[in-house]
């Protein structure tokens, strides 16, 4: 074959190669990492709040508690692991040292830890412990290492910020894959500092040096997780209750941020002109205190508070990350079981049964007529499959038809975020005896968004994106009937 022929038949597979045209979507300038899409898919992780608070009664520790306090009576790390996994979580974080300095495990660099300890005859390592629990039942190990230390005498010095690090880098060497590590926001006040017993106060913006640290931390761990309220991987969401804002988007502007003072209403709602994809995590405990306190044995928030929180967070585009703290045994106490079990079989009853299953989606436009984009994609429950319509079509109509009337009042919505996340404003009709009729206006949807609604029996449903920074594209819809537990009895 001479060279011409050859030219002339590479010419016509290259043509031939172009028959179906289809534009992929540009995605979003601001998109999530992988290691982030795998974090978000997690949606329900557990804290454990345990230290000398739990035997002092105390929420913060002063720094001055003898380590002989620490005894828990019958301590059962599986216990806590068996309780999370069982309620659904894919993930539990342990405060390693909370800011009384106390430390779980038997760190070289201070005496303030379980080695001085009742527990184990001072040869327990808590974190150790720990870890191989979640492993055992498929959890991901997460630790909380406070800045804030009221024990140590350095603190407020730059001595403290080495003492940190080697702390740091026993925790993240020394125990296998840590899936997050937790930064706090609390720092600096009165506290015991090596029998000083006074007040110290620390420049949150200086002092601790948060971007060599992160580095650190990364280079140690590079699969890690970094939450603050500032990340950079995993952000607080602005409150202790465990909602995200109704509008909610993953990206934020780090320049608005610093740890220990980011403002909490930003942080409640993400920023649409974010230029980095922070992913937010609600924290909340099922009891009033972080840590165990005999008098709020009756005060566990109900299965029904959980729901509500469940769908304000998990159902707002965020994570629930769920404090459940051991009591003086060092178990996690019986009636905080029970409410998380029945919380857990509300949530499984109202939404396991996606009722849009198997059902038949159409839209108004799908991009180029290519089934890569075709509506039906919505129903198939692959969170990287997708509806998408042309460039520019608003709004975006998408309808799915039950044939059948059907009874329901849980609508979820989710968008490949892989793309970035686009929707600013959306609405849901369902068709009536008189044609289509409004019953839910919304702003975002993100990562997954759940919409409570009042009952509605129909044979036909529609999502109307009217705003989106880009083309729109969904990748589920469900639509459920929740459990009639979920309000109480
Ligand atoms: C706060 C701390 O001060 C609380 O004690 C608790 O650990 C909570 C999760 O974070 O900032």
């Amino acid at each position: 074959m001479n060279i011409k022929n050859l030219i002339m038949g590479f010419s016509f597979l290259f043509l031939a190669c172009q028959t179906t045209p289809m534009a992929d979507l540009t995605p979003n300038a601001v998109i999530p990492s992988k290691k982030l899409i795998t974090y978000q898919q997690m949606e329900f992780i557990g804290f454990i709040h345990f230290t000398v608070n739990t035997f002092t009664d105390k929420e913060w520790g002063y720094g001055d508690e003898s380590p002989e306090i620490f005894n828990p009576t019958a301590l059962d790390v599986e216990q806590w692991a068996r309780t999370a996994h069982a309620a659904g979580m894919k993930q539990l974080i342990l405060t390693a040292k909370h800011h009384d300095g106390f430390c779980l495990w038997p760190s070289q660099y201070t005496e303030h830890s379980v080695k001085n300890s009742p527990y184990k005859g001072g040869k327990g390592d808590l974190v150790g412990e720990f870890v191989a629990a979640c492993k055992k039942y498929d959890l991901k190990a997460g630790l909380y290492l406070s800045p804030w230390d009221r024990n140590h005498k350095d603190y407020g010095t730059p001595a403290y910020i080495t003492y940190y690090k080697n702390q740091l880098e026993e925790l993240l060497t020394q125990y296998g894959e840590i899936n997050e590590i937790w930064f706090d926001g609390a720092n600096g006040g009165d506290g015991y500092y090596g029998g000083a017993n006074e007040i110290r106060k620390i420049d949150r913006d200086t002092y601790y040096g948060w971007e060599d640290i992160i580095a650190f931390v990364k280079n140690l761990q590079p699969n890690i997780k970094i939450f603050s309220d500032a990340g950079p991987d995993v952000h607080w969401i602005g409150n202790e209750k465990g909602f995200a804002g109704s509008t909610f988007w993953s990206t934020i502007k780090t320049d608005r941020l610093t740890i220990g003072s980011s403002k909490t209403d930003y942080l409640n709602t993400g920023d649409p002109e974010g230029t980095k994809w922070i992913v937010g995590q609600c924290d909340v405990s099922i009891r009033p205190g972080w840590f165990y306190h005999a008098d709020q044995d009756s005060l566990v928030k109900t299965p029904q508070q959980l729901a509500d929180i469940y769908y304000k967070s998990v159902g707002r585009n965020a994570l629930l990350l769920l404090n459940l703290p051991p009591d003086k045994r060092g178990i996690i106490h019986e009636n905080d079981v029970k409410a998380l079990t029945e919380f857990k079989a509300i949530i499984d009853a109202s939404l396991a049964t996606n009722l849009a299953k198997r059902q038949t989606a159409s839209a108004n436009n799908y991009r180029s007529k290519h089934s890569k984009f075709a509506p039906q994609n919505t129903l198939d429950a692959d969170p990287m499959t997708y509806w998408a319509t042309d460039d520019d079509v608003f709004p975006a109509a998408l309808e799915i038809d039950m044939k059948e009337n059907t009874i329901f009042d849980r609508i979820m919505i989710q968008e490949p975020i892989h793309l970035g996340q686009r929707i600013s404003r959306f609405e849901v009709d369902i068709m009536g005896s008189n044609g289509w009729k409004n019953i839910f206006k919304g702003t975002t949807i993100g990562y997954k968004r759940i919409l409570r609604i009042s009952k509605v029996k129909t044979n036909k449903i529609r999502l109307r994106v009217k705003a989106a920074n880009n083309t729109v594209a969904i990748s589920n819809i469900g639509l459920f009937e929740s459990s009639s537990k979920e309000v109480s009895q």
